[in-house]
């Protein structure tokens, strides 16, 4: 389950040389401080709080921050997969950090800034960068939160198009259903309330059916919960459940049942079942991100909120996964809304974490 994917570029290679020839080819500029002005040279860990495979979030941070090692010869990348036992996550942080091997931890969850404080109090110098999460007021620590209030917003709006419209699959029941990997304050305040709210802007009648897998991984128990959710007159899905989601999508296509899916485009997976799918920006931040780090440009102590406005979240319309499943008059209204959503005009209250 944990896996290393280092990415090795040009400062190993000249240290090798070093070694061999006992020549530096260039002045190497301290590590000491990510983003320290002139230094050109960075070596991150990557700490995934999870698997890479299956979610979205991580792997557009695993595939920005690879990216950028690619265009940055002095760039250095290590993916470190933490696996799914959150017991074992800040020991192993701690661990990591304490090899030296790195100026700037870079993760993607809510639950990881809280883990930084207490590893950054033994190690003083290092410096964290989390997307995903909202933490302000610690100088060794910066956060970037997505407004997933927001994007579950308007894929519950769609959610909400499609329970209440004469799909083939869509029931006489106004019921919306949620599939969940663990319950966390990110999901509770923000991402399932938004998305009844967005159903409910489609119809206010609309209930929400929501259950939860108990982990990250497993489809099985997913496909399980979606079945009896179907029996109770669920036939709109939404999942943040990594992995397991891919039971429910199994599902969903069996019985004939419809997905609207947070992050990514999932469309091809499951043609006229994914009949929406939103987008996460977060290998562009990941990326803007380094750009930053290497420019002494990150306002380490705040957190930066980033939304469909500010085009870090989106809708993918231009799929024939939306654009020839979904009928038309339902794409007429949605994406006006989505307009609305990006011009700041559908007015909402972002609740409290
Ligand atoms: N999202 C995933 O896609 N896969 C995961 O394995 C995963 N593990 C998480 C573990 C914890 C403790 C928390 C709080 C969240 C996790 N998330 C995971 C959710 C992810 O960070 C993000 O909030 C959602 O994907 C919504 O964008």
């Amino acid at each position: 389950m944990k896996r290393s994917i280092p990415v090795i570029s040009a400062p190993v290679i000249s240290a090798a040389l070093i070694l061999v020839l006992g020549i530096p080819l260039a002045a190497a500029p301290g590590r000491e401080s990510p983003g320290g002005g002139s230094a050109k040279n960075l070596s991150v860990l990557v700490y995934i709080t999870g698997v890479v495979a299956g979610s979205p979030p991580y792997e557009l941070l695993a595939a920005g921050a690879q990216e950028f090692a690619a265009r940055h010869p002095g760039v250095r990348i290590n993916v470190y997969e933490a696996g799914f036992n959150q017991a074992e996550w800040e020991e192993q942080l701690t661990s990591l950090v304490a090899s030296g091997e790195y100026d700037l931890v870079l993760g993607s969850n809510p639950s990881l800034p809280e883990l930084c404080v207490n590893v950054g109090k033994k190690f003083p110098n290092m410096k964290f960068v989390i997307t995903d999460a909202d933490f302000s007021g610690n100088s060794q620590i910066a956060t970037y939160l997505y407004n997933q209030y927001e994007q579950s917003l308007y894929l519950g709006y769609l959610a909400g198009l499609i329970t209440t419209s004469g799909m083939p699959n869509a029931n006489s029941d106004r019921k919306i259903g949620f599939i969940a990997a663990q319950e966390y304050p990110l999901l509770n305040n923000h991402i399932l309330p938004g998305f009844l709210a967005g159903a409910r802007m489609a119809d206010p009648a609309i209930t929400m059916d929501f259950r939860v897998v108990g982990n990250w991984f497993d489809a099985n128990k997913a496909a399980d919960l979606a079945g009896s959710m179907i029996n109770a007159g669920v036939d709109v899905f939404a999942a943040i459940a990594g992995g397991a989601s891919q039971g429910m999508i199994r599902a969903a296509q069996e019985r004939g049942a419809y997905v609207v899916y947070h992050n990514t485009n999932e469309y091809a997976n499951a043609p006229g079942v994914i009949l929406g799918c939103g987008l996460m920006e977060q290998k562009k931040l990941v990326m803007e991100i380094l750009e930053d780090v290497m420019a002494g440009k990150i306002r380490y102590g705040s957190s930066r909120t980033v939304g469909a406005g500010e085009g870090y979240l989106d809708f993918i319309a231009d799929d024939p996964g939306y654009a020839n499943y979904v009928p038309q008059d339902i794409q007429q209204k949605f994406n006006g809304f989505m307009a609305d959503i990006k011009a700041g005009k559908i007015p909402y209250t972002l609740p409290p974490l």
